[in-house]
């Protein structure tokens, strides 16, 4: 197995990281990608008011999962977790110990790669890693590069060095990055979820109020809140919200915050739900107590509400939109369809659906209630009370009308 390793401070996890470790990834056909934030960097001391080893373990996970790499890239603590400075070699050691039969690649960039030879043990890591050194310009991997390597080579006769131009690679350095987010600027070097995790803590001196987020803060907040390939269905969500608010006559802007927090803490389990539920006072009935899927609907509108400061009607809309409820607005039942219709959903009977909502907001309601209903029965899972009186409520309408 090919394992590249991929330390740094990561303060923060930039587009810069991402790409450079992407292309790696391709170029010299790893099968995993293991992304370590150092507690201490041997050269340097961290710049006052970073934050803290957690923050930037969350910001690496974050990171790394916009990689779209999925499983094969993981971000490990186990240099946060050791004391004093952050010593490539022990990591190393650590690592090899853990897959002794693994070959190793280094990821660094030209700086990293240039002053290889002060570094603790050069010879220890070179025995237990190949290099993976990149460059951003033709010259840098060229002219500097040669030199370096054929240095590295003479030293140590063994080392294994592969030099890469990555001219796609965007150019930041974290510390202009790190000044201009402190200026309110930054976030074209950075995954939107990564920006938004940055605003949500208020790093780097970003002091976003989040009870008063523009769309343009808020979306990118929301998604921090995701797992990669949740981002497309709440985007989604969100263009179907609009549309459908407009159309039937709901507030736009309520129905776009609705639609971007609705599924906030859809990725987090049981145990992190309940937590959540106790410090909100949320409570649950038996069946949401028993069915992770329906917690998030009511979790996430306690966030929506306390974090976010969202006005009420938002936080019934997100509170709702699992399972519905007799008597929905029409912000709720926006919501619930856009959930349900919007542009990446793709299953049986979507297109039907889409239509029925088109037509009308009601007919559309009562058809996805029955859609959830009769694939609930199929799969032998319990409805949802609130679901039941929901389609019975329509289905009384229709019978009268
Ligand atoms: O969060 P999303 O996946 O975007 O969509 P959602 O909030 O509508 O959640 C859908 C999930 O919730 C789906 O896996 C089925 C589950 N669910 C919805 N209604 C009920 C339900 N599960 C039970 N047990 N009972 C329900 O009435
Ligand atoms: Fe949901
Ligand atoms: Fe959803």
């Amino acid at each position: 197995m090919r394992i590249g390793v991929y330390g740094g401070t990561f303060n923060p996890p930039h587009l810069g990281h991402i790409t450079a470790a992407k292309a790696v990834f391709e170029l010299l056909k790893l099968d995993r990608l293991l992304l370590i934030p150092a507690r201490e960097p041997p050269h340097k001391v961290l710049p006052a008011g970073s934050p803290t080893a957690g923050q930037r373990l969350e910001l690496t996970r974050l990171a790394a999962d916009q990689m779209g790499l999925g499983g094969n890239v993981q971000v490990l603590d186990i240099e946060l977790r050791r004391e004093g400075k952050s010593y490539t070699s022990d990591t190393l050691e650590q690592l090899h110990a853990q897959y002794p039969d693994a070959e190793f690649w280094l990821l660094m960039g030209t700086d990293m790669f240039l002053t290889f030879q002060a570094w603790r043990d050069p010879a220890k890591i070179l025995g237990l890693a190949g290099i993976a050194a990149f460059g951003r310009t033709q010259s840098d991997t060229r002219e500097l590069f040669l030199v370096q390597q054929d240095y590295l080579h003479r030293t140590y006769p063994d080392a294994r060095i592969f030099t890469l131009t990555l001219p796609h690679v965007v150019e930041i350095s974290s510390t202009e990055l790190r000044e201009e987010l402190g200026r309110g600027g930054g976030q074209q070097y950075l995954p939107p979820a990564v920006y938004g995790y940055i605003l949500r803590q208020g790093l780097y001196g970003t002091a976003a109020d989040l009870k008063h987020l523009t769309p343009e803060q808020l979306r990118p907040v929301a998604l921090s809140y995701l797992k990669h390939k949740r981002i497309p269905h709440v985007l989604g969500t969100e263009q179907e919200a609009v549309r459908l608010a407009e159309r039937y006559g709901a507030d736009v802007k309520m129905a776009r915050e609705a639609a971007l927090l609705h599924d906030c803490t859809k990725k987090l389990d049981t145990e992190e739900q309940l937590e959540l539920c106790s410090r909100y006072g949320v409570e649950l009935d038996e069946l949401e107590r028993n069915a992770l899927k329906l917690m998030h609907a009511k979790t996430g509108a306690a966030v929506a509400k306390y974090v976010f400061g969202e006005p009420e009607e938002v936080v019934e809309a997100i509170r709702w939109h699992t399972t519905g409820k007799a008597g929905m607005s029409v912000l709720e039942k926006v919501l619930y369809l856009a959930d349900y219709i919007e542009p990446n959903r793709d299953f049986p009977g979507v297109e039907e659906l889409r239509q029925a909502c088109y037509r009308s907001l009601d007919e559309g309601l009562l058809m996805g209630l029955q859609m959830t209903a009769d694939e609930m029965n199929q799969r032998g899972n319990p409805i949802h009370k609130n679901t039941l009186e929901a389609l019975s409520e329509l289905k009384g309408k229709n019978g009268r009308g």
